[in-house]
């Protein structure tokens, strides 16, 4: 309807809607890997959050994620308000410190034992909640007292004692990022697996409508926007906006939902859609670099980025890759990893496709089946159970078949 009316630089669709073509960054910052920062930076983010907290800014964040919860959840716009949400914080972030930019945390390479991840350490987001209040004792925002939405202390609750249940392996995020033809199945599929599984496993504030408080919610979003802008490059579809939005079917001229806590100036869905572009001028250190030229719409099936892995670390994406060519026949090379193209028959191994039952028994072999959101979770997103089950039956069958062929995980 509205979409680029007005605007000088618009570039015509074939569908009739005017896109917005965004000038290119003149700089742009690197979000790096959260696993290689020393202690001193995470010693210069901790003096930024605890100066952002002191001026109410960590409740801000934490306020508008909970006034917005039901509209950024469980539809498409999923993707972009976190991108502009993250965003926002890390431009209020640099206010205090020029130097400042969200890492991102890989968290599918401690999937077997989350709880043992580096990151999850004193030096850096602190361990699991201490006292009957499960206050966080130590890492970067530990001892941290907070207002919204009454006052209590920062708080972490790990979803199983003193550990975790097994995350979602990073085979199964890449199989996402090469299976997934739509953006409304990648955001499906990403938001009921490792975005629930990290937010129920760290518990406490992440277990909140204002999970924002905890500073691990920036590093988790940072990563699951690395995944959406791994997925885009892989299919050449950076302005795929589709499937149900916050308010009906998905536009890129829709608004993206913001509260008066954490304004966005009204920006649209369009505006994040390209990194390196407009006011998002950031990339990460392991994904392609933005594309030389603004994306026409529609793009073309020819992914320009072999990114086809969620990994970040090359020699593992390689590993996985060969891996899985060689010890998975071509039906299921074909159902969960066709950016690897045909496997090799003379291999040929059949799984078990629909190996429910052993799914949800969380027990799992060499690579463990991935927990379950709660019923709680799932209700407190309002998320379609049918759809959330459907998905963890989808990663299930995944993991029975690579547990029954000769792949080794390199991770
Ligand atoms: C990638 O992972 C391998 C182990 O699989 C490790 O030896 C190597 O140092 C990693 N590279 C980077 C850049 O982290
Ligand atoms: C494992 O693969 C073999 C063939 O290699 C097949 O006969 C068997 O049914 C599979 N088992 C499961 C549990 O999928
Ligand atoms: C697949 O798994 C189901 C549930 O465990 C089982 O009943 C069925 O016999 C299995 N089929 C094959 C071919 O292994
Ligand atoms: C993993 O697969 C192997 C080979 O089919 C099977 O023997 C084993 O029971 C499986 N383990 C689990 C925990 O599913
Ligand atoms: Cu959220």
């Amino acid at each position: 309807m509205k979409c680029g009316a007005g605007l000088a630089l618009v570039v015509f669709a074939s569908l009739g809607c005017a896109q917005q073509s965004l000038p290119r960054c003149s700089s742009m910052r690197v979000r790096r890997n959260a696993a290689t920062m020393s202690s001193q930076e995470w010693g210069a983010i901790a003096d930024v959050l605890r100066r952002m907290n002191n001026d109410g800014w960590m409740s801000r964040f934490g306020a508008s994620h909970d006034r917005l919860f039901s509209r950024v959840h469980g539809n498409t716009c999923f993707f972009p308000f976190h991108r502009r949400y993250v965003l926002e914080f890390e431009n209020i972030a640099r206010g205090y410190d020029p130097s400042f930019v969200v890492p991102y945390w890989d968290a599918t390479e401690s999937f077997r034992n989350p709880a043992g991840d580096p990151l999850l350490s004193a030096g850096a987001l602190g361990t699991n909640g201490q006292g009957s209040d499960r206050c966080l004792v130590n890492g970067i925002q530990g001892n941290t007292q907070m207002t919204y939405p009454n006052g209590h202390c920062l708080r972490r609750n790990y979803n199983n004692g003193n550990s975790i249940n097994a995350w979602y392996a990073p085979e199964i995020i890449s199989s996402y990022i090469q299976s997934d033809t739509s953006l409304a199945a990648f955001r499906e599929n990403i938001e009921y697996s490792i975005h629930g599984a990290v937010h129920l496993g760290l518990g406490g504030e992440m277990n909140t409508g204002y999970a924002a408080q905890d500073f691990s919610f920036m590093v988790h979003h940072a990563n699951l926007d690395r995944l959406w802008w791994d997925w885009q490059n892989t299919h050449n579809a950076y302005l795929m906006y589709d499937g149900t939005g916050s308010n009906g079917a998905a536009s890129l001229s829709d608004t993206i939902p913001e509260d008066a806590a954490v304004p966005f100036g009204g920006s649209s869905v369009s505006s994040v859609m390209v990194l390196g572009y407009g006011n998002v001028c950031y990339t990460y250190d392991s994904s392609p670099n933005p594309p030389q030229a603004y994306p026409g719409a529609g793009g073309s099936s020819q992914g320009r980025g072999s990114v086809n892995s969620a990994s970040p670390n090359a020699s593992d994406r390689n590993r996985e890759s060969s891996g899985i060519q060689s010890a998975l026949n071509s039906d299921d090379i074909g159902r969960f990893f066709p950016g690897l193209g045909g496997g090799s028959p003379s291999r040929r191994r059949r799984g078990n496709e629909s190996d429910a039952a052993r799914c949800s028994s969380g027990r799992g072999g060499p690579i463990p089946y991935p927990a379950q959101l709660t019923p709680m979770w799932i209700e407190m997103h309002g998320y379609d159970p049918e759809r959330v089950r459907a998905a963890h039956t989808n990663a299930c069958d995944l993991v029975t078949i690579l547990n029954n062929s000769t792949y080794v995980s390199p991770y």
